[in-house]
């Protein structure tokens, strides 16, 4: 991440269906609560007004068919809104930034998943949000059929139908564990940015791995 003036972090988190991300990021913040650091919990898709009218657009079960290449854009769209607008300011005034899902989700589930050429969705990161990379990113592994289990637990639990369930949960599992498969190639190519944190185990178990990834890295900062 290049940073102009400010002391800011970004840290994503990643991984597939239902991993835990957001228990993670709430569990996170209140670590951060008690140490005394300002944060900004945001997603994507989303983070933005703009940028959720998009998340309805592309979550929604009635949106027709089109294709993944489509489908990136509008991520990208969301994003550099996202990255513009809540993102930079963020980091600007000195928060930690905690994001659920960021670029690599794109690369993962629109590319190394859906076909569209991973080479091609790094050219339109350089030009969407070329000065905005993630310091730590955390990628939540567990084995996809788990995660899935969460999410239909999750959905029963409060008696409604989930529709992006509906929409997502759509997919056969050869593409939850193409997305697992991608999103390990991606920690295994960039190791100095991503740490894989094993997410079958319990919240608590998850979170002491997260802080400890998040001490490693930014080693002298966080105690
Ligand atoms: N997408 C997104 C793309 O295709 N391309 C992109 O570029 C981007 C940015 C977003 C969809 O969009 C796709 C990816 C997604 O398919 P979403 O509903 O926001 O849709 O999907 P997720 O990001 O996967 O969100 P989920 O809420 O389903 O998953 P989380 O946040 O990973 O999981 P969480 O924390 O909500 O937990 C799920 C359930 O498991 C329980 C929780 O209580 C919850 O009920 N849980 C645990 N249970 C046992 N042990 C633990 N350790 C647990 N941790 C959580």
């Amino acid at each position: 991440m290049v940073r102009a003036m400010n002391e800011g972090r970004f840290i994503t988190f990643e991984g597939g269906d239902g991993v835990g991300k957001t228990t993670q990021i709430a569990r996170l913040a209140e670590r951060l609560d008690a140490w005394g650091q300002r944060y900004l919990i945001t997603r994507e898709p989303g983070g933005t007004p703009f940028a959720e009218r998009l998340r309805e657009l592309i979550l929604s079960p009635e949106t027709p068919e089109h294709s993944a290449l489509s489908e990136a854009l509008l991520f990208l769209s969301g994003r550099h809104d996202h990255v513009e607008r809540t993102i930079h300011p963020a980091l600007e005034r000195g928060e930690w930034v905690l994001c659920d899902r960021f670029a690599d989700s794109t690369r993962a589930y629109q590319g190394a998943a859906g076909g569209v050429d991973v080479a091609t969705l790094k050219a339109l990161e350089e030009i969407v949000h070329p000065r905005c990379r993630p310091d730590l990113t955390i990628i939540l592994d567990l084995d996809p059929g788990q995660g899935l289990a969460r999410r239909k637990e999750r959905r029963e639990r409060s008696g409604a139908k989930d529709a992006v369930g509906d929409r997502y949960e759509q997919r056969d599992q050869d593409f939850q564990y193409r997305l697992r498969r991608s999103f390990l190639a991606i920690a295994a190519d960039e190791p100095a940015r991503c740490r894989v944190v094993a997410a079958g185990r319990s919240i608590e178990s998850v979170h002491e791995d997260v802080w400890h990834a998040i001490q490693d890295r930014f080693e002298g900062e966080v105690t």
